[in-house]
């Protein structure tokens, strides 16, 4: 996520730190340094310029010049006005005190409105809370169809428009499933809208009627992070023609240079209230402007890492698998489920992203593919029976070909894997000897299992 931006701040960083004192010019250099850095982000060039203005009379205050450590202060105020620019505080969406809460998602055309959608629902579906989603597109026939899929994954129901209302077209159905909703029960209706792939005049006419029809708790813009200004545009514009609550910006995972991230809350005034991280409906994350600034200042976000990970590693199983380490009983069978759990918290990148310095990792991996590494060790570990799982000391040499068979790897790859798993073994037993109790601390677990694959 936003890898080159964090790069290349902290190689400017890096010569301040080199420096100790610093004078006037190392920081205007410094700055100038930044300002070019975000300029090709694609960060608004007026939200640039008032960033540095800011940033400039505070690291060139007396404060940071006469501290012993001004390199180390300087990227303090980076940090505190990246904070600001992104509007400091989480922006929570809005449930309503007389339910049902109606969040309407709107934007362009395959921005990743029905994924959101599906992911929003997923992040906050939970025992006793009815929610009900709705397809107000009626100019895709297969729109409702994609979020029947989605809903029948999750197991949330999808509002089926009677004749009427199809006729009636998108408002008559929002006001219609609104009203099913209430009657019904829901807590939470999350409307589906729409997109084109352009703005036009009709669209914000309807959006615009859809919302005085249901008035929705919240008014959501779901826009690509990948078009930067473009985005920062688009939200202008809905802003102005329909009004919007917030911004939920999308495919943040992948090589989107920032732009948007920094720019939409300085410009439009209107905070990024979550991020989508991936394809997957697990993939979305509350927006923590100082989390972001902190990945983006290469310091890494260890606190939503932490989060994903006591989802995914429920408490009473980390207890558990502590006490497998402990009595030296963790095999491979617990091996195989580690990773699957590993797996299910997200892309190496996405988890490198969020360690400090991870984005410098990240380059010096490039020969490195670890994802090829674990469905490797995860083939020959499924490859292997129960039995030989649960009690390794049997893989004698006639097993260990036909596990390198079965699982399409080498015996060389198979003998790898065992030794590498004994090696684990005897580490994390040290680490968990080391912190005592509490679960166990997924640095740890990471380390463990880097350099698995055989
Ligand atoms: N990588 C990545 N892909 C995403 C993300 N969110 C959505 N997508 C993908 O973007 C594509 C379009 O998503 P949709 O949810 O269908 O978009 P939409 O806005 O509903 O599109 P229309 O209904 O045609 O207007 C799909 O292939 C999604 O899988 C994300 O956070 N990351
Ligand atoms: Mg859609």
């Amino acid at each position: 996520m936003l890898g080159q931006l964090s790069q290349k701040l902290e190689q400017i960083f890096k010569k301040l730190h080199g420096k100790g004192l610093l004078n006037e010019q190392d920081i205007t250099e410094a700055l100038r340094g930044i300002k070019l850095t975000l300029l090709e982000a694609d960060v608004h060039y007026k939200v640039v310029k008032d960033f540095l203005d800011r940033v400039q009379a505070k690291a060139l205050g007396q404060e940071v010049m006469a501290s012993v450590t001004p390199g180390q202060q300087v990227v303090k105020v980076v940090f505190d006005e990246l904070c600001l620019l992104m509007g400091e505080k989480q922006a929570p969406l809005r449930l309503s005190s007389t339910p049902p809460t109606v969040w309407m998602l709107v934007g362009l055309q395959g921005s990743g409105k029905t994924t959101t959608s599906g992911k929003v629902a997923k992040f906050f579906q939970k025992p006793g809370r009815r929610i009900l989603l709705v397809a107000a597109d009626t100019h895709r026939p297969a729109a409702i169809e994609q979020l029947k899929t989605l809903g029948g994954q999750l197991g949330i129901e999808v509002y089926q428009p009677t004749g009427e209302s199809s006729i009636g077209g998108e408002v008559a159905i929002c006001k219609e499933a609104v009203q099913f909703a209430r009657s019904g029960f829901y807590d939470l209706v999350i409307l589906d809208t729409a997109g084109r792939l352009h703005i036009d005049d009709e669209l914000m006419a309807q959006l615009h009627q859809i919302k005085e029809a249901v008035h929705p708790d919240e008014v959501l813009l779901v826009a690509d992070a990948m078009t930067g200004q473009d985005a920062v545009k688009m939200a202008e514009r809905f802003d102005q023609q329909v009004g919007l609550d917030g911004v939920i910006l999308t495919k943040m995972e992948g090589d989107a240079r920032g732009g948007a991230v920094l720019s939409i809350k300085a410009v439009t005034g209107k905070p990024i209230k979550f991020v989508g991280v991936g394809e997957k409906l697990d993939a979305l994350e509350p927006f923590h402007p100082d989390r972001m600034a902190s990945r983006i200042l290469g310091m890494g976000d260890v606190l939503s890492l932490i989060e994903q990970a006591q989802e995914v590693f429920k408490e009473n199983q980390a207890e558990e698998l502590e006490k497998k380490i402990r009595s030296d009983s963790f095999t491979l069978e617990d091996f195989q489920e580690q990773l699957r759990q590993v797996k299910r918290l997200g892309s190496f990148d996405h988890l490198l992203g969020m360690i400090p310095g991870g984005e410098r990792l990240k380059g010096m991996m490039i020969n490195e593919q670890p994802e090829k590494e674990m469905k490797r060790a995860e083939a020959i570990v499924n490859s292997m029976t129960k039995m030989e799982r649960r009690n390794s000391a049997v893989i004698n040499g006639s097993r260990r070909k036909r596990i390198a068979k079965g699982s399409g790897t080498s015996v060389e790859n198979v003998n790898r894997l065992l030794k590498q798993f004994f090696e684990a073994k005897k580490m994390m037993k040290a680490f968990t000897g080391k912190r005592g109790r509490g679960g166990l601390p997924i640095g740890g677990l990471f380390k463990a299992f880097k350099g698995f694959g055989g």
